[in-house]
């Protein structure tokens, strides 16, 4: 390996010559030396104590048309979630008046779509203006882009938009067959083009290999330039998909997935993201100890439980964690 845990200097460098071998070598390396080296990587780029907050809205649920085998919105699955027309403005900006409130500082809203219709794009691009001109940044998912679209939202003051790889390459015919991962990475230079903030990350828990975890880290930290934001989610199985039976990855194993994340990404901020519901307080700070400082906040992601307000912010008091008020560093 080219870069050692131990050099920190070196390792809060970002670079994109990454290869799977130096990130299994990060990934299995003593749980001690690899925390040690991810927090020191943290804090040489971040704020130590600092986690940044984002608030989620679900503007269009269900009934999409791509399989992806660990979502309830699919249109292929029986979830027993109703599908809902795209929301209109005035119910986006209570939420959105609601999230800042609450000390979010990004709002980002997300639709069950496989792509962005001509025909929605002037609703959105009013959804962005607005949700702007509270002072919060913007964000939002919505499936895949064609060219012009992006810059498009871009001029309607959009800050970051979130397209997941999910998983590994090899890995992700298992799980969608719907789109292929070309597709996504189309997708994601589009918004890096239009010189929208880049917010790519995945899925772990969905009953994939270690090999495959480590594929979609490699795959995210050879992006040039690196993500600016990076959400590692944990499944939250939901009955009725197919993945929906999937056992929880084991705590230590996700920790490694966001220390890895925080080593080969240095100045990306790491969201700790689906699945804080069911990790117990002491996980949480182990990813946080791991180099995560960004979380969803808010009691539902987009259609599943996340933690209520009380929770973390007794998480964040019992860890002397504050909650970024500017908008993140990135
Ligand atoms: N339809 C758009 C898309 O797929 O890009 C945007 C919305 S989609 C719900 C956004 C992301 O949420 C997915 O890419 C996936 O990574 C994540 N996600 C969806 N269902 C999830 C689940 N049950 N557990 C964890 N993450 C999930
Ligand atoms: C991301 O990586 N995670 C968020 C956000 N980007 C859009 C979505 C998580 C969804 C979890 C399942 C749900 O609540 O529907
Ligand atoms: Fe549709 Fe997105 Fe769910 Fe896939 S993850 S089924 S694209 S809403």
């Amino acid at each position: 390996m080219t870069t050692k845990l131990t050099d920190i200097d070196a390792l809060a460098q970002p670079r994109t010559d990454w290869t799977r071998e130096q990130a299994v070598e990060i990934y299995r390396a003593p749980f001690n030396d690899l925390i040690f080296a991810a927090q020191a990587v943290h804090r040489k780029c971040h704020p130590a104590n600092q986690v940044q907050t984002s608030q989620l809205l679900s503007i269009k649920t269900g009934g999409c048309a791509e399989d992806c085998g660990y979502c309830n919105q699919s249109a292929h699955f029986d979830t027993g979630l109703d599908a809902s027309k795209l929301m209109p403005l005035d119910e986006v900006m209570d939420a959105a008046q609601k999230a800042k409130a609450g000390g979010a500082t990004r709002f980002c809203m997300g639709a069950a779509w496989r792509e962005l219709k001509p025909r929605d794009e002037d609703k959105i691009c009013d959804m962005i203006e607005g949700v702007k001109s509270l002072g919060m940044e913007t964000c939002v998912t919505l499936g895949m882009l064609t060219d012009g679209q992006a810059e498009r939202l871009r001029q309607a003051g959009l800050d970051y938009y979130n397209h997941n790889l999910d998983t590994a390459p090899e890995d992700y015919g298992r799980v969608i067959s719907t789109r292929t991962y070309q597709d996504r990475l189309d997708t994601l230079s589009r918004v890096r083009g239009a010189g929208i903030h880049v917010c790519t990350g995945g899925i772990v828990g969905m009953g994939e290999d270690e090999a495959a975890r480590i594929g979609l880290l490699t795959e995210l930290a050879v992006m040039e330039p690196h993500p600016e934001s990076v959400p590692i989610n944990h499944l939250v199985a939901v009955p009725g998909t197919p993945l929906g039976d999937s056992k929880p990855l084991d705590g230590i194993d996700f920790v490694r997935t966001i220390a890895t994340a925080r080593i080969m990404m240095p100045r990306t901020m790491v969201r700790l993201s689906a699945g804080r519901e069911g990790m117990s307080r002491e996980l949480q700070a182990l990813c946080f100890l791991a180099g995560a400082n960004s979380i969803f906040v808010g009691e539902e992601l987009l259609t599943t439980p996340n933690p209520d307000e009380h929770e973390d912010f007794d998480l964040f008091n019992a860890l002397g964690i504050e909650p970024m008020t500017m908008p993140a560093a990135e």
